[in-house]
């Protein structure tokens, strides 16, 4: 192949989008049972762990959201490398979503060694899981490679944190290509699971520098009274968590914007959809009509499931999802 037509291979192959080449029958003659064996072992987790679901929800947002959909959140520090899932804002990613994934690679690695990504595996247990709550179910296009890099330090700037403004994240979303209606219909994962009192203390206690019991004026005050005694013991008791849904905790609906209505949103930047005039419409079209929630969630969340995926030599399968195949990488 003379240089000029090497040159025209590589353009005309580098055009075809990274989605085209992912195909929802990627493992159909490679593993056709992949979806089974799958939806086995996340439903017996999800039944003997009902926490498990929501944390498997957040573990594919960081890893999407940080490089792309490509398993790289589930690599454990070595030696020689920080893994993104000991970075400081991981901290409180469950042993239960991390441990849902080990047991279907492990189960597939029996029935069909060396052909489905963990980056896959994770796409498909979070649809999975999030369908058995309750919410919608949709297809995910498969044939991710898993990540050869993992870096804690690359983390902090493509997440946001609760004290973020709503104009920083939209910023950070439209950065990676999401609408400010992704973003809303994406928040509405926040109709389960939990977080950690550290994570809302600010709006609960000594709001504004007001008094110890002060709370945000935008929260219900029955709710932060709540809050405040789930939560009074906190610093000493840094495991203490309460649900991000308090009227459905573990159905996935369409109450948390209904709950914003309310005053009953948990994290700053959930009660905060509803003041600023890009978010509220929506908050308050999904709080009316849990179809056209679901329709857009499912609608972002397999645009998400795309988000930077790595196909042929940009990843590989690994052999096991908490490692490189390479161990020295
Ligand atoms: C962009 C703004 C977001 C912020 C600031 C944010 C922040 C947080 C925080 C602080 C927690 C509590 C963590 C803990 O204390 O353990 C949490 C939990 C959670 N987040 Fe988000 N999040 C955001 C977006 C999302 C998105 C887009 C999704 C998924 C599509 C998501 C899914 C979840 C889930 C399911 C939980 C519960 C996890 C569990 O129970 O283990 N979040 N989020
Ligand atoms: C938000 O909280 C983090 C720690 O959780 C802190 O490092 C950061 O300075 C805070 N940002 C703002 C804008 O207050
Ligand atoms: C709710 O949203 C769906 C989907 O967008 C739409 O077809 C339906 O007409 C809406 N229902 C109401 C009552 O507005
Ligand atoms: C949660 C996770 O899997 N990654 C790290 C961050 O926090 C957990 C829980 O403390 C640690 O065990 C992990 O090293």
């Amino acid at each position: 192949m003379g240089p000029f037509l090497f040159f025209l291979f590589f353009l005309l192959s580098s055009s075809c989008s990274v989605s085209a080449k992912l195909s929802l029958d990627y493992y159909i003659t490679s593993c056709p049972a992949v979806h089974q064996i799958i939806s086995d072992i996340v439903t017996t987790k999800q039944i003997n762990s009902p926490t498990t679901g929501a944390g498997v929800l957040r573990l594919f947002f960081h890893d999407c959201f940080v490089s792309g959909c490509d398993a790289s959140a589930l690599v454990s520090t070595n030696n020689f490398n920080l893994a993104e899932r000991d970075a400081d804002i991981n901290l409180s990613l469950p042993g239960d979503a991390f441990d849902v994934v080990v047991r279907a690679k492990t189960s597939l690695e029996l029935q069909c060694p060396g052909i489905v990504s963990c980056a896959d595996i994770l796409a498909i247990a979070t649809r999975d899981l999030v369908s058995m709550l309750g919410g919608p179910f949709y297809p995910i296009r498969l044939g991710r490679k898993d990540s050869l890099f993992s870096s804690a330090a690359s983390v902090e700037p493509n997440l946001a944190r609760p004290n973020a403004s709503i104009d920083k994240i939209i910023t950070l979303f439209s950065s990676k290509g999401f609408t400010v209606r992704d973003f809303v219909a994406l928040s509405g994962a926040h109709t389960v699971g939990f977080s950690h009192c550290s994570e809302y203390a600010d709006r609960i206690f000594n709001y504004n520098n007001g008094g110890r019991y002060a709370s945000d004026p935008t929260m219900n005050p029955r709710f932060a009274e709540a809050l405040q005694k789930a939560c009074v013991n906190y610093l000493k008791d840094p495991t203490i968590a309460t649900f991000n849904d308090i009227m459905t905790p573990g159905r996935f609906d369409n109450m948390y914007y209904q709950n914003l209505l309310k005053g009953l949103g948990l994290l700053a930047t959930d009660q905060k959809l509803l003041e600023d005039p890009r978010t509220a419409p929506l908050v308050k079209l999904y709080a009316a009509n849990q179809t056209a929630f679901f329709q857009d969630f499912a609608h972002s969340m397999q645009k998400l499931s795309i988000y930077g995926v790595k196909t042929g030599r940009n990843g590989e399968v690994r052999r096991r999802c908490d490692s490189f195949n390479n161990l020295s990488a």
